[in-house]
């Protein structure tokens, strides 16, 4: 036998690191958000019980051994109306772009219903049609009875050919670690594209401003929190560690302004209480949070990220 070379066999100069994206998504209140948050072990997104809560893409890191997972969570899929409700749906989809791997998730509890069954039908067509190999995870099975999960999954499988499918309860965690395993073997080789400890891209204040709209969520009712938006505003550290926190909420009626203060003030004061919370349990230092509210009737006319970031659709800043 001849030895074409002496030379030994090449060190691989490639790092063993593995890094990718692996989008959520699904119709409004599957609990996408929730799944996120469980996925990360993080309260970065924010969730309420009302659908189209988030109108924003998310980026949630998980780095693990190896691998670094940037989850995405989306804004549901639903037929828009609004200029806000297009741009919601567009960065949904946008998150498909760049993603090495989907999920579908869907509420498995109202998979009975007409309405649910007839959305995720679709949803599943419009993934079929990008040409997508998709997870299916059934979210909230807390909620169902066993004995109906099965046949669920299997209608579920000769509608979409699923790569797998997975049963959770993103709210106790069931089943989480199991996706997350799934999605880890996924990633492509590749460098890590944040710094190991990173939780997100999300500038914190925005973060901060996303759980005001929460607490809009959570305590305002019918339409109101669809005509709110919250814009973060000033963010100062004090010496003695605490933060001073300014933000507005933006309201497209006067009535929706009344409603928001509420009598003597006290809603407003309610929200900023909720919202201080949960600020100082994950800043973990003392907040001074302070809320105005004003009205915009043309708030909802400028593209989420863009007024988020401060700009107008002119790209010129507030
Ligand atoms: N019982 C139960 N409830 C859940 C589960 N996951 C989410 N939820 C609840 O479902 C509701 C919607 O959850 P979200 O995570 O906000 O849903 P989403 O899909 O992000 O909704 P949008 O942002 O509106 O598209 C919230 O009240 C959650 O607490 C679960 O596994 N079990
Ligand atoms: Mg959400």
């Amino acid at each position: 036998m001849t030895h074409l070379s002496e030379t030994p066999p090449p060190v691989p100069t490639s790092s063993p690191q593995r890094a990718g994206f692996a989008a959520l998504l699904g119709p409004p209140n599957a609990g996408k958000s929730t799944l996120l948050n469980t996925l990360i072990e993080s309260k970065l997104a924010i969730t309420s019980p009302k659908p189209q809560t988030t109108r924003l893409r998310v980026l949630g890191l998980w780095t693990e051994g190896e691998t670094q997972v940037g989850f995405l969570d989306t804004p549901g899929l639903f037929e828009p109306k609004t200029d806000l409700d297009r741009d919601m749906v567009t960065a949904a989809w946008q998150s498909l772009q760049g993603a090495d791997a989907v999920a579908l998730v869907v509420d498995a509890s109202v998979q009975k219903e007409r309405g649910p069954a007839a959305r995720t039908a679709e949803i599943i067509a419009q993934l079929a049609e990008r040409q997508r190999t998709v997870a299916l995870v059934l979210n909230k099975i807390d909620r169902m009875a066993r004995p109906d999960l099965l046949p669920l999954a299997e209608r579920l499988q000769r509608e979409g050919a699923f790569e797998a499918i997975f049963m959770v309860s993103a709210r106790t965690g069931n089943g989480v670690s199991d996706l997350r395993a799934f999605v880890k073997e996924r990633m492509p080789p590749g460098p890590w594209l944040y710094p190991e400890d990173q939780l997100t891209d999300l500038p914190e204040r925005l973060w901060a401003a996303e759980i005001t709209r929460e607490q809009v969520f959570l305590q305002l009712r019918q339409e109101v929190p669809y005509a709110v938006t919250v814009m973060p505003g000033v963010w100062e550290p004090h010496k003695d560690g605490s933060v001073v926190v300014r933000q507005t909420i933006y309201v497209t009626r006067p009535a929706h302004r009344a409603i928001v203060l509420g009598k003597n003030g006290t809603r407003i004061k309610a929200l900023g209480q909720a919202a201080r919370q949960i600020l100082e349990e994950h800043l973990k230092r003392r907040v001074h949070l302070f809320l105005t509210v004003e009205v915009d009737p043309r708030w909802q006319e400028v593209p989420e990220t863009e007024r988020l970031f401060g700009l107008t659709r002119s790209g010129q800043s507030r």
